[in-house]
C-alpha cells in the first residue's frame, strides 16, 4: 500500500516538474522572441521629459512583441555613454538615444555600429563626424520653433523705436533644444537695434534654477525695465512667474511683461489660458508612435527616412479653451 502511495506521489511531483519546465521554457522562448530596445534619457529634469518616456513605453510594450530597457541619465553624458555601453554589452537589437548635449556620442556611437545594433536619435539632435553612426533621427525643429516665438514678439513689438529689453532664461547648454530656441532669439536681437537682452543665464530646464536667476535679477532690475521673459521650456517659465510673484510684479496678457515658453504642456497651457503666458510654443513629447513606426518598418528589413520631425505648434490665450487643454496628453 505504501509503496502504491510514494509511486502516486512521485508521478505526480513528476507531472509538475514537467509542466513547469515546459511553462519555463516557453517564457524563455517567449522573451527571447522580444525585440529588445535600449532607451537612454538624459534625465526627468520636467513634465515635457516624462510625457517622452511614458510615450515611448507605451509604444514598445511585450505584448507588441517588445523589451524595452530604460535608463534615466540623472543629467550627466557620462551616465548616459555608460547606459549606452551596458545596452551594446546586453546585446539590444536597437538604441534609442535622446541625448543631452549635441557633441561627444561619436565613440559610443562607433562602438553600437561596431556591434551592429541600429541606433535612433530620439528628441534632441546630435552633431556627429559621420552621419552614418546613427540610422534616424526622431524629434523637433528647434529652430522653427524659436521663429515661431520671434514671429509672435515681431507682431507684437512692430514700434522700432521703443527699446525692448528681454530676459533670457536658456535650457541646458549645447543641447539642440537649448540652441535652437537661444539662436533664434539672438538672431533677432541682431536685426532688432531696439531689442536688448538685458538678462541671460542658464536655467536647466528646471523650475528651481530659474526661480533663483529671476529672484536674482529682480534684484538688481526694475520691473518696468523689463519687456520679455524669454523660458526655454514651461518649467523655467514657472520658475520665473513664482519669482515675479514673490515681487508682486504683474506680467502676461494686458502687461507690459510678456511671458513666452516652449514646451505647452497642459499646466502651462492652464496659464496661458487665464492670461499668465503670452505664448506657449508647443513641443511634442509623443514621440513613442513615430520611434515605433522606425523600428518596425526596420523590423521588416525596410529602409527609414532619416529625418522625421514631429507635429507641433504654438499657442496663445485666444486660441485655448479648457477643453482643448482637457483634450491633450501631457
Ligand atoms: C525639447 C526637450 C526639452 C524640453 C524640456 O525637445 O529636449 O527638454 O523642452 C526638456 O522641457 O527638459
Amino acid at each position: 500500500m505504501v509503496k502504491k502511495y510514494i509511486a502516486l506521489f512521485c508521478s505526480i511531483f513528476l507531472l509538475l516538474g514537467l509542466v513547469a519546465c515546459t511553462d519555463t521554457k516557453t517564457e524563455v522562448e517567449e522573451e527571447a522572441d522580444l525585440t529588445v530596445v535600449g532607451f537612454s534619457q538624459p534625465g526627468a529634469e520636467s513634465t515635457w521629459r516624462v510625457a517622452l518616456t511614458d510615450s515611448v513605453k507605451e509604444a514598445f510594450t511585450e505584448e507588441r512583441g517588445y523589451k524595452l530597457i530604460y535608463k534615466d541619465g540623472k543629467s550627466k553624458q557620462d551616465n548616459q555613454i555608460k547606459d549606452i555601453r551596458t545596452f551594446i554589452q546586453q546585446g539590444v537589437d536597437y538604441i534609442i538615444l535622446c541625448p543631452i548635449v549635441e557633441t561627444g556620442w561619436d565613440t559610443v556611437l562607433e562602438e553600437a555600429k561596431a556591434a551592429g545594433i541600429p541606433v535612433i536619435i530620439c528628441d534632441r539632435n546630435v552633431v556627429v563626424s559621420n552621419e552614418s553612426l546613427y540610422t534616424a533621427f526622431v524629434g523637433s525643429n528647434f529652430k522653427a520653433e524659436g521663429e515661431d516665438a520671434i514671429s509672435f514678439l515681431e507682431k507684437v513689438y512692430t514700434d522700432e523705436s521703443r527699446p525692448i529689453n528681454i530676459l533670457h532664461i536658456q535650457g541646458t547648454i549645447g543641447s539642440s533644444a537649448q540652441m535652437g530656441r537661444s539662436e533664434a532669439l539672438e538672431k533677432a536681437v541682431e536685426e532688432h537695434d531696439n531689442w536688448n537682452i538685458i538678462g541671460q543665464e542658464c536655467g536647466e530646464f528646471t523650475k528651481a534654477k530659474a526661480r533663483e536667476i529671476m529672484k536674482n535679477w529682480l534684484a538688481e532690475i526694475a520691473a518696468d525695465e523689463i519687456n520679455v521673459v524669454y523660458c526655454e521650456n514651461d518649467e523655467e517659465a514657472m520658475g520665473a512667474m513664482a519669482s515675479m510673484n514673490e515681487a508682486g510684479i504683474e506680467y502676461g496678457v494686458d502687461t507690459d511683461i510678456m511671458v513666452v515658453s516652449f514646451d505647452a504642456t497642459s499646466a502651462a497651457l492652464e496659464m496661458c489660458l487665464n492670461g499668465q503666458i503670452n505664448l506657449e510654443v508647443e513641443c511634442n513629447p509623443l514621440q513613442g508612435p513615430y520611434l515605433y513606426n522606425i523600428i518596425s518598418t526596420l523590423e521588416k528589413g525596410n529602409a527609414v527616412p532619416k529625418i522625421a520631425y514631429v507635429d507641433e505648434g504654438y499657442f496663445t490665450k485666444d486660441m485655448l479653451s479648457k477643453d482643448i487643454i482637457a483634450g491633450r496628453k501631457y
